[in-house]
Order: structure tokens, then sequence, then C-alpha cells
């Protein structure tokens, strides 16, 4: 299968390149990636003599160009967004133009390309918020909060309606907090993570209590494959990791992991709208695709911190090199 991975340069489309090289020999990979603060060609610079693999720098909102490259696919994994919570709070704009236009942009082109198949990734914020009971599942309403899951939120009905107007072969998944390798340090962990190794305080909002279902990334993108390759067209999959816990616990086992004291904490304003808790009902993917997470949070965790320790370069260069887009803490 010839397969398109928009955003193929960010955390969890690095990540995916790197598990269908390694797990379909047959495969070919393009990544279609803008390359954007978070989007990071390093990431893929292992695969620079790969012939499975090309990379081509560009926009999701550019329609010939888009149009040009899915012609020549089988497939399309939709990863490129605008991804973080706190940003779309302060400017909305880029969200909706990426999630939004980006995404009806690659709807467009795969209708006029012969029946390329369409996954969409999507994120378990468009439903919203939870009290301390219950889970989200395929069924449950939308109720996105922010106007970066607002935004996604827009995506998926237009993936769906790709579907029932115009018979277009999609999926979606929508799935839990991520974490892993190649995580841009402005998301929780690995900003906490590489905060410690500097010796600096990590940022815990409001009372630390919201509650995230964190999920290994390669856990998250075996699902993204099984969908792909055995999911039912026009149906919608719930991916999560089997590991809620609030963000103090989450922050006190790295600090643990990294011998540092709770000192560390530095408590601030909450963030606005900030959802309280997020858990996923995974048994569709479950019962269907034979998939489920298979990462012990702990152990992930582990790799996770590794992973930073030993690549210090790669996340200074984003922290205090010439990268002025990191947001300042
Ligand atoms: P990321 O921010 O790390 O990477 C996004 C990538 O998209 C970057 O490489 C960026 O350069 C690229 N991009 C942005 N705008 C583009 C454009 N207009 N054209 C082409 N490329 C563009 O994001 P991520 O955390 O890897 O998330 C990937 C996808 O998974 C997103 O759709 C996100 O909504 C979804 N998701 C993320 C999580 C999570 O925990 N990170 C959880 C569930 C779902
Ligand atoms: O400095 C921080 N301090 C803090 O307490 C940051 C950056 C976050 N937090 C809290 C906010 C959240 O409750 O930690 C939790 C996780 O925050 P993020 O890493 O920003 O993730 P979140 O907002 O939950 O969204 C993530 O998961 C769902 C991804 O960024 C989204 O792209 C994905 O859809």
């Amino acid at each position: 299968m010839k397969v398109l991975v928009t955003g193929g340069a960010g955390f969890i489309g690095t990540n995916f390149v790197y598990h269908l090289l390694r797990m379909h020999p047959q495969d070919e990979v393009i990544v279609l990636d803008k390359l954007t603060y978070a989007g990071n060609l390093e990431n893929l610079k292992s695969l620079s003599a790969e012939p499975r693999f090309l990379f081509v720098k560009g926009d999701i909102c550019n329609r010939d160009l888009v149009q040009s490259i899915v012609q020549k696919v089988d497939a399309v994994v939709h990863f490129a967004a605008e991804s973080h919570v706190d940003r779309s709070i302060v400017d909305a704009q880029t969200f909706l133009m990426t999630n939004i236009i980006g995404t009806q942009t690659l709807l467009d082109a795969c209708r006029t390309a012969k029946s390329v198949r369409f996954h969409h990734v999507s994120t378990d914020e468009v439903f919203g918020s939870l009290g301390i009971r219950g889970s989200f599942r395929e069924s449950t309403a939308y109720d996105p909060r922010s106007p970066y899951s607002a935004s996604k939120a827009a995506s998926d009905h237009l993936v769906r309606a790709a579907f029932h107007t115009h018979n277009l072969p999609i999926t979606i998944s929508n799935c839990s907090n991520n974490y892993g390798p190649y995580c841009f340090p402005e998301k929780f962990i690995p900003l906490a993570i590489t905060n410690c190794l500097e010796g600096k305080k990590v940022p815990l909002y409001g009372d630390g209590m919201n509650v995230r279902d964190w999920i290994f990334v390669e856990d998250h993108c075996a699902g993204i494959d099984a969908i792909l390759r055995r999911g039912k067209i026009g149906e919608t999959y719930c991916l999560g990791g089997r590991s809620e816990r609030t963000n103090r616990e989450v922050l006190q086992q790295i600090l643990f992991e990294l011998g540092k004291s709770e000192d560390t904490i530095e408590c601030v304003t909450d963030r606005l709208g900030h959802d309280r808790r997020y858990a996923i009902d995974f048994s569709k993917a479950e019962q269907e695709l034979n998939w489920s997470p298979e990462t012990p949070f702990l152990h992930g965790l582990r790799r996770t911190i590794e992973w930073y320790r030993t690549h210090e370069d790669w996340w200074k260069r984003i922290k205090n090199g010439d990268n002025q887009n990191v947001l300042k803490k």
C-alpha cells in the first residue's frame, strides 16, 4: 500500500511513519508536512536513504499540491493539525485554517482520485469533559469546549459528511492523550521531563486534579494501523490507554523517576475552560479489531524519560535554541 501521511514530521505522525515502514515491508510512505513550529524534519532524517520514503514540504490547504499527491496513493492517514489547546486559546485562526479547511482540502482531493482510503486522526476532546464517572465511546454526543477541540469536531463532521454525501471510504479514530518519543516539549509530559532535566520548575495548572487517559504513542499507532487495514468503512473507533491519572499523579511519578522533590511543582493559574476529565471506552476497537493498548503507564513513562535523557540535543534545540515559537512558561 502507498500511504500519504499528513503531519508526518510531528509527534504522532513521526512515530506512525516508523511503525508503517517497520511493520509493512511492502508499504511506501509519502509525508506531506508544512513544518510548522511543531514539525521537525530531523525526526525523519534516518529515512533519507530509504527508497520507500518520500518527504514533501507543503501545506494541506494547498489544493493543487494536495491533489497531485493524493492521485499517487492508495490511502491517506491524516495527522496534520494545530494540536496544542493552550495555543488555540491565544489564537484560534490557524486552527480553523489547518484543522478545518485543510481537512476539507484533503477530502476534496480524495473525491477526485480513484477510491483513496481516508483515515482521519482525531481526539477524545471533541466529546467535552466528564464528571467522576463514565467514559467516552463512539456514540457520545459531541461537546467540544476549546477552540482546538471545536476545530477537530468540525473536521470529524466534514469527514463523515464526505462518507454520507460522496461515499468516500473513510474511517475516524478519537484517541486520548499520547506520550512518548518526539513529543514537542510544550505538552505536559515532555515539558515536565525536560524542565526537570534542566533543573527548572514544572507548571501545574489549577488544583492539578484534572484527569487524562494516557496512551503510549506506539499503541496509538498500532490502533490506527488496525483501523486502516481492518476497520469498517464509515465507522468511528475510540482508542484509549487504560491509564487514567490526575496531572498531579503524573507529575509526582516523573519527579520520583528523576529524583526530584515536590518543590519542583509550581502551581499556576488554571487553563481557561480546562476540561476536568477524559476517559475512553475502547471496547469497540477491542472487539472488532482485536486491538488494545499494550504498554503499562509506568513502562511507557520510563521509556519516554529515557528517550528525552538520550535526546537532549533534540529538545534543547527546540526549547533553548532559535525556535521562538515555544510557548513561554
Ligand atoms: P503535532 O503538533 O506534534 O504535529 C502536527 C504536524 O502537522 C506537524 O509536523 C506540523 O508541521 C504539521 N502541520 C501543521 N499544520 C499543517 C499544514 N497546514 N499542512 C501540513 N502540515 C501541517 O501533533 P500531534 O500531537 O502529533 O497530533 C497529530 C494528530 O493527532 C492531530 O490531528 C491531533 O489532533 C491528533 N491527536 C493528538 C493527540 C495527542 O495527545 N498529541 C491525541 C489525540 C489526537
Ligand atoms: O504546563 C502544563 N501544565 C499542566 O498542568 C501543561 C502544558 C498542561 N497541564 C495540564 C493540562 C491538561 O490537563 O496537563 C494536561 C495535559 O495537557 P496537554 O499536554 O496540553 O494536553 P491536552 O490539553 O490534554 O491535549 C492533548 O491531548 C489530546 C493534546 O495536546 C491534544 O492534541 C490531544 O487531542
